[in-house]
């Protein structure tokens, strides 16, 4: 989800061996291990914080997967069933494919206040993942830049040739199953990683590479226990059973993926959230432990961490093309984004200025202007008992 649907390859280079590597030869034990050793420091100085190494066996996963697909529960993301195939078997991905390297990059930006701006009814909610600079534009290049150390390393050492691919989030990649295997964690009853010393507030992107690097020993185990915190505090219910998200019903993919109306019954659930939903992190005690991140990349840009659904809605679209460059935020679009922020102030306060903004909107859409009419119909109701709000502009002295 989230982004563009496109792949990064850190293109195969073959280089000179050097006198101490046995040219063209496969690696011994000894020098995969030396290379997997390599590959945590090569990490951290890109700004990742955990690496692991998985195999390609992901049965078990793509399983549930099929039962998930069964279901329903991709909504309008058609590009989940079409591309399955490539999902379930990565070696059809990236043919000669013999481990992935995932990776995680730590992202929630400091001194957000989420939760004060959630209960701020006249505040837009924009999920932490998406208040600075798009992710895939800074952990693709750095996926690269490590993808690139591995295939110089190989090349030194074995004198072979390599391949190596990497990936984030927008590629036909089972990237949390993938993360459980290399022991970045478990999924959680609310289908995110988890991490014990690290909560969720994470990226992942992985490498798939032909060197065949020593896997890790074990996957985490499962620590959400006897916990339901994110199943009961969901805004709209979008867990139909524990490890299960029902896509059509998660204020992630309204707002975010999917095109179109967002369905009346739900649009009054879904309070100031403008821009993907961050409820089942925010109520996860594992996220207790999670540290915020360092990369000045993802502090908010435009204050959008903490504006107000006014005067996020005034934006024309000049200023939505100008202040979302480079934001994950473009996803939406300027209608998509208008909509959401319709419905944003159809839940909020009946000031004076919500309704003035609502009233004097000429976007030319007519999915906004359904979405503005629903929010003026429900303002106009909870003014009602403040005549100065109600009406076409009653002389309220
Ligand atoms: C499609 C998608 C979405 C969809 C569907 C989400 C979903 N849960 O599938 C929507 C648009 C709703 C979405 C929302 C979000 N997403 Co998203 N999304 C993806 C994407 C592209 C694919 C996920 C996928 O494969 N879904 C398919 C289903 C079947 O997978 P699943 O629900 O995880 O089910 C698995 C397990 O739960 C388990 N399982 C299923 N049933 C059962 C039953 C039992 C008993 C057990 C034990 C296990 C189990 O097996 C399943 C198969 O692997 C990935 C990137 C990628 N390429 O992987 C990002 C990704 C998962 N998203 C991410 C993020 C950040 C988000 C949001 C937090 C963004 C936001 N703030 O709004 C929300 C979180 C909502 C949520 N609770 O999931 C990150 C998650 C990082 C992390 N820590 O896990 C990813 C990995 C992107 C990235 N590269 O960082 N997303
Ligand atoms: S809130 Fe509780 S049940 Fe949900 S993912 Fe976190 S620990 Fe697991």
């Amino acid at each position: 989800m989230l982004a563009i649907r496109h792949y990064t390859h850190a293109h195969p280079r073959a280089m000179p061996p050097t006198a101490d590597s046995a040219p063209d030869s496969a690696p011994s034990p000894q020098q995969l291990a030396a290379l997997r050793e390599r590959l945590d420091g090569w990490a951290a100085e890109l700004g990742f914080q955990a690496l692991g190494v998985a195999d390609l066996a992901v049965d078990a996963y793509v399983k549930r997967l099929d039962r998930w697909l069964a279901q329903g529960y991709q909504a309008g993301m058609d590009w989940m069933a079409s591309r399955r195939d490539l999902r379930a078997n990565p070696e059809r991905l990236v043919g000669g494919c013999a481990r992935v390297i995932s990776l995680r990059m730590d992202y929630r930006p400091p001194d957000t206040e989420p939760l004060r701006i959630l209960k701020s009814a006249d505040k837009a909610y924009v999920s932490r993942y998406a208040t600075g600079r798009d992710y895939h534009r800074l952990v693709r290049p750095r996926l690269a830049k490590l993808a690139a150390r591995m295939q110089g390393w190989a090349a030194r050492h074995w004198g072979a040739d390599s391949c190596q691919r990497a990936f984030v989030d927008s590629a036909p990649v089972l990237e949390k199953p993938l993360a459980e295997k290399a022991g970045l964690g478990w999924i959680g009853k609310n289908t995110l990683l988890l991490n014990r010393a690290a909560g969720s507030w994470f990226f992942l992107g992985e490498i798939y590479t032909s060197i065949p690097l020593p896997v890790a020993a074990a996957s985490a185990t499962d620590h959400c226990g006897s916990c339901r915190a994110c199943l009961n505090v969901c805004p709209t219910d979008a867990f139909p059973a524990p490890y299960v998200l029902d896509s059509a019903r998660c204020i992630s993919y309204l707002t975010i993926e999917h095109r179109g109306a967002i369905p009346e019954p739900l649009r009054g659930k879904m309070g100031n959230r403008v821009f993907g939903c961050d409820d089942c992190q925010l109520v996860c005690p594992w996220n207790r432990y999670a540290r915020p991140s360092a990369e000045a990349d993802f502090r908010p840009r435009h204050g959008l961490h903490n504006a107000d659904l006014v005067a996020l809605f005034g934006w024309s679209a000049e200023q939505f093309r100008q202040r979302t460059a480079g934001s994950a935020i473009r996803r939406v679009g300027f209608y998509g984004w208008k909509r959401n922020l319709a419905v944003g102030l159809g839940n909020g306060p009946a000031t004076a200025a919500a309704i003035h903004a609502l009233r004097s909107d000429a976007t030319d859409s007519a999915l906004v202007r359904e979405h503005v009419e629903w929010a003026l119909d429900r303002l106009t109701q909870t003014s009602l008992a403040q005549p100065c709000l109600a009406g076409p502009r009653p002389p309220c002295a």
